[in-house]
């Protein structure tokens, strides 16, 4: 029998479960998506079955984000198939991430794959997980330690540059195709410099777009990560600069480059006009979905299999058959539009 309860969740994720449904592969059951989220503080534990007596615990930052609930619905993949018992944890406060880490070593886990808050933590959840004969694994945001040098510990995230710069060539692409003069074109970008993968991917998109005008990139910083997040940073921006008439937008993610597109349209700025590209591809094609076309004009679909499944299961082989996860992992994305999102979802195992 499987059962979830979700940790902390507030009424907004409930309706990112909604969102993220759609994008959830056949043969999920309804352990990831169709639970009310618990409103207490209880450790939540998605059972899998387990055959083999190995307990893993997946924690991540934004339970909320249809990215998260896909990650740990191809952790629960890897659980069924490798037979552990898999321990999900949101890890919303960077104050609990301990505690939370001592909780699932009381509860008989031998390995934490995390997505930390905040990624200054390291050194502590090293020794933590040290102290408690835990493994540990970083997913998408790595961890640094005191010296601010990256922990040494495996790790698996996105090639964040590189996807980064394909947003900015992409935008530059869009530009041409929709023959936008460079005079009143903007590129907009909400920045979260204290992040390193948000950082290499913003700078990233300015790379990639290759020959825009210094003086009309605008950097927004969000304060927080999420949709209100870009679009406040955003509106700054956009109020202090009506003479552009165009704007290309690019983010860390989907929900910082969503909100900016949110800023534009509460301005009456034209969906015409917009052309925003995000990254993770799990909250913004719901955009794509709509009938009538926005300012969200793609993301880059990142591979959330690999995220969740690929981590668990070589937590799995590490603690039952002592191989050593490999240091680094960098993974790819690829740009998906209205014209191709159904037939790339189709092609990832991402459909109904
Ligand atoms: C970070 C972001 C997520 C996702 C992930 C791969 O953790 O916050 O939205 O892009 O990297």
């Amino acid at each position: 029998m499987k059962s979830i309860q979700f940790d902390q969740l507030s009424l907004a994720s409930i309706a990112g479960l909604a969102l993220v449904s759609s994008l959830l592969a056949v043969g999920c059951n309804n352990s990831s998506t169709g639970n009310t989220p618990d409103a207490g503080n209880s450790t939540n534990t998605a059972s899998t079955g387990a055959k083999s007596g190995t307990k893993i615990a997946f924690l991540v930052k934004q339970p909320e984000e249809p990215w998260f609930q896909l990650e740990w619905k191809f952790a629960e993949e890897a659980a069924t198939k490798d037979g552990f018992e898999l321990i999900k944890l949101a890890v919303t406060d960077s104050d609990q991430v301990l505690s939370k880490i001592e909780n699932v070593a009381a509860q008989g886990a031998q390995g934490v794959v995390i997505c930390s808050p905040d990624v200054k933590l390291g050194t502590a959840i090293e020794k933590k997980c040290k102290d408690r004969n835990l493994k540990l694994m970083s997913v998408d945001d790595q961890l640094l330690g005191a010296d601010g040098k990256p922990l040494d510990i495996p790790h698996l995230g996105i090639s964040a540059k590189k996807i980064g710069t394909s947003v900015g060539t992409a935008l530059m692409d869009e530009m041409a195709v929709r023959k936008w003069d460079a005079k009143d074109t903007g590129l907009l970008v909400i920045t979260r410099d204290e992040l390193d993968t948000a950082k290499e991917r913003t700078d990233g998109a300015i790379e990639g777009a290759k020959g825009f005008a210094a003086d009309h990139i605008f950097k927004a910083p969000q304060k927080t990560t999420d949709v209100p997040g870009g679009r406040d940073a955003a509106s700054v921006v956009l109020t202090q600069h009506p003479e552009i008439k165009h704007w290309l937008i690019a983010g860390m993610n989907d929900t910082a480059v969503m909100g900016a597109v949110r800023a534009t349209e509460s301005r009456n700025i034209p969906a015409d006009d917009v052309v925003g590209i995000g990254i993770n591809g799990s909250e913004a094609v719901e955009d794509l979905k709509k009938d009538k076309p926005n300012g969200v004009f793609g993301s880059i679909l990142l591979q959330a299999k690999r995220h969740g499944y690929e981590t668990s299961d070589a937590m799995f082989k590490w603690i039952t058959a002592n191989t050593v996860p490999p240091k680094i992992t960098y993974t790819d994305g690829i740009l998906l539009t209205r014209k191709n999102y159904v037939q790339v979802l189709k092609e990832q195992g991402l459909s109904k």
